[in-house]
């Protein structure tokens, strides 16, 4: 898979993608990013990428032309894009099931923009979609990006290994997380559940299910309806 990032900071992805399982991807061929400035698009000599709002206001918005000569110059790199997206507030509120279907595609374009926003023709004549990672203010889309491409690349086949097998993900999946232990059994004489260190597999894992199921009955009870739905 391919994602290309177009930006107006590309230092700030740097650090980000050369750790642990993106690093992995990357490593391994499954994954190809591909960092953009859109500054590289200006045309005048100030290098600008927005300008003031029409209509007065406070606040820059990031102009048409740098954004759609940037697309189109990378649309001619490589294989098509599958999908053009930008990180905004007003997106599609994202989550495991739009990362799974991201992770189908081979080749997915995030602009991460900055300032109030973009030009609205932007999004009316780019065939876009938009995505928001949650309700609150950033100062710009690119944390939001990598947002994106961290869960997508998790989902992408062959990045993870073995040990995240689909028999543990098969129930897991919607739930909130069962409690984890590690050694040692008994640290300032908190312990560790009994069960986990019983051998007896078949009622860990009960036990596991029932921790997850009363952890997000407790803190996330809009995940098990959202659950009912789909099985409804
Ligand atoms: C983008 C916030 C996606 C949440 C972009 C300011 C943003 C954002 N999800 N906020 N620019």
């Amino acid at each position: 898979m391919r994602i290309d990032l177009l930006n107006l900071f590309p230092e700030m992805f740097a650090g980000a993608f050369e750790h642990s399982i993106i690093k992995r991807a990357c490593q391994k061929g499954l994954l190809q990013i591909a960092l953009t400035d859109i500054r590289d698009y200006a045309t005048d000599k100030h290098r600008s990428v927005d300008d003031r709002p029409y209509g007065g206001g406070s606040g820059m918005v990031m102009m048409c032309g740098p954004v759609f000569d940037a697309i189109e110059d990378i649309a001619r790199q490589d294989g098509p894009v599958d999908e053009v997206i930008l990180l905004t507030p007003q997106g599609r509120p994202f989550d495991q099931q739009t990362a799974k279907e991201l992770a189908q595609k081979q080749r997915i374009v995030l602009i991460a923009g900055h300032y109030e926003g973009f030009d609205e023709r932007i999004r009316e004549h780019l065939p876009t979609k938009e995505i928001s990672i949650g309700d609150y203010v950033l100062s710009g889309g690119e944390i939001p990006a990598m947002v994106v491409v961290d869960a997508v690349t998790r989902l992408i086949p062959g990045v993870l290994g073995d040990e995240y097998s689909s028999v543990e993900e098969s129930f897991s999946e919607s739930l909130l997380e069962y409690p984890h232990y590690t050694r040692p059994a008994e640290f300032r004489g908190w312990t560790v559940p009994e069960i986990l260190l019983s051998g007896n597999h078949q009622e860990i894992k009960k036990w596991r299910q029932e921790q997850a199921h009363k952890r997000t009955h407790r803190r996330r009870p809009d995940l098990l309806e959202d659950k009912k739905d789909v099985e409804d």
